[in-house]
C-alpha cells in the first residue's frame, strides 16, 4: 500500500480547546501522528511516497477550491495574520471560536459581512473545539498536498493509498471549519477520483459522523457518502448524521446515516458495516474513499464505543471484499498509544486481503 505522508502536520499544534465547558489540552496531538507512522513503518506491507509526487501549492489550492469555497478558503489563509494584527499577544495564543450567527434562526444574518475578527471566525466554523493556530493553513494545505498525490495513485492504477495526516478534515464543510478540521481529505479525495471513475462511494467509519462530507456531496448521485457513527442525539456533532438524512434532489438516496448507540462493540458495530458494504457493492461504486478513523476504540478517552484492537483487522478484510480502488484519509482517534496498533491493522489486513484475492 502507498502511503502518502503529510510533512507539515507538525506546524498546527492546537493549545486548548473548550472540552464539555472547561478549556483543555487539545486532544488532537501532533502524537498521533508519529504512533501511526511507527507502527506502519514497524511493518513491511507500505511504500512511503518520495516527497516530489505532490502536487505543488498552486495546484493543490486548485483542488481544494473545488471542495470549499473561495470566501473560507481566503478567511482560512489569512485568518492567523488578521488574528496576530488585532492585538499585541495574540502570536503567543491560539483563536478560539467563541460567536455564531446562527443562521436560519432568529434572524441573525451576515449579509453586511462583520470586520470584527471573532465575529469572522464564527462565520466560517461550527464549534469551540477546534483552535486556529499559526500552521494551521500550512497543515492542513500539506494535507490536501498528501491527499491529493494519494488519490491520483489510485486513479492512475494502485489499489489503495493512505493519507498520513493531521489535523483530520471530515468535519470542515463546503465554508467551514469544525471539529478539529480544516480541510476535508476524503471531499477533496472523492472529487478527484470522480474525474476518472463515474461512481465513488465514501464510507467514513470514525466515530463521529462525517458532517462535512456528508454536506459536500448532498445533493449528488455521482458520490454516495456512508457514515457510521455514534447517534447524534448523544454525541458530537449533535445537529446531523440522522438516519433520516438520505441527501437532497439529485441525490436522493445517495447518502446513508447509520448511527449506533454508545456504548456499541463490533457485534453491532460490524451489523452497520454489513450494511454499509451492501450499499456500497449495490450502488456499483468503482471506487472508494475511507475516512479511518480509530477513536470507535474502547480506550478512546472522547469517544463510546467498544471496538477492540483485534477488530480492526477484521474491518480491513472487509474492505477489501469490496474489490475497490482505495484512498484511505487519517481522521481520529485520541487514545494515542493504540492508535498507531488500530490503523496499521485496518490497513495491513486490508492489503494482505487484497493480495490474496490477486
Ligand atoms: C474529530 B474527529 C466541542 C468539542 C467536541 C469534538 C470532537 C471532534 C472529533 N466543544 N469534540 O471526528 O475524530
Ligand atoms: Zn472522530
Amino acid at each position: 500500500m502507498q502511503v502518502f505522508i503529510n510533512d507539515q502536520h507538525h506546524l498546527h499544534v492546537g493549545r486548548q480547546e473548550m472540552f464539555r465547558g472547561r478549556l483543555v489540552d487539545c486532544h488532537e496531538v501532533p502524537s498521533r501522528f508519529h504512533f501511526v507512522l511507527d507502527s506502519l513503518r514497524s511493518r513491511s506491507f507500505c511504500e512511503f511516497a518520495k516527497a516530489e509526487t505532490l502536487p505543488n501549492l498552486d495546484e493543490t489550492r486548485g483542488q481544494v477550491a473545488r471542495v470549499h469555497s473561495a470566501q473560507y478558503l481566503a478567511f482560512l489563509e489569512h485568518a492567523w495574520s488578521d488574528w496576530v494584527h488585532l492585538q499585541a499577544g495574540n502570536e503567543d495564543l491560539d483563536a478560539l471560536p467563541s460567536v455564531w450567527p446562527l443562521p436560519n434562526r432568529f434572524g441573525f444574518s451576515t449579509e453586511i459581512p462583520p470586520a470584527n475578527f471573532a465575529a469572522r471566525l464564527g462565520m466560517y466554523s461550527f464549534d469551540s473545539g477546534t483552535p486556529l493556530t499559526s500552521g494551521s493553513w500550512s497543515a492542513a494545505m500539506g494535507g490536501a498536498q498528501a491527499t491529493i498525490a494519494a488519490a491520483r495513485a489510485v486513479s492512475n492504477g494502485s489499489r489503495s493509498s493512505f493519507v498520513l495526516t493531521r489535523p483530520p478534515g471530515h468535519h470542515a464543510g463546503p465554508d467551514y471549519m469544525g471539529g478539529y478540521c480544516f480541510v476535508n481529505n476524503a471531499a477533496v479525495a472523492a472529487t478527484i477520483l470522480r474525474d476518472r471513475f463515474a461512481r465513488v462511494a465514501i464510507l467514513d467509519i470514525d466515530f463521529h459522523h462525517g458532517n462535512g462530507t456528508q454536506t459536500c456531496f448532498y445533493d449528488r448521485s455521482d458520490v454516495f457518502t456512508i457514515s457510521i457513527h455514534a447517534d447524534p442525539v448523544h454525541s458530537y456533532p449533535f445537529y446531523l448524521g440522522h438516519a433520516n438524512e438520505r441527501g437532497h434532489a439529485n441525490g436522493l438516496g445517495f447518502n446513508l446515516n447509520l448511527p449506533l448507540p454508545i456504548g456499541s462493540d463490533y457485534q453491532g458495530w460490524s451489523q452497520a458495516l454489513e450494511t454499509a458494504c451492501t450499499a456500497v457493492t449495490e450502488f456499483g461504486a468503482q471506487a472508494l474513499v475511507v475516512p479511518l478513523g480509530v477513536d470507535t476504540f474502547e480506550g478512546d478517552p472522547i469517544s463510546g464505543f467498544r471496538l477492540k484492537t483485534s477488530d480492526y483487522k477484521t474491518i480491513g478484510a472487509r474492505l477489501a471484499q469490496l474489490h475497490c480502488p482505495t484512498v484511505f484519509t487519517f481522521e481520529g482517534g485520541y487514545a494515542v498509544q493504540a492508535v498507531g496498533e488500530n490503523v496499521a491493522n485496518v490497513l495491513e489486513s486490508f492489503h494482505h486481503a487484497t493480495i490474496h484475492a490477486g
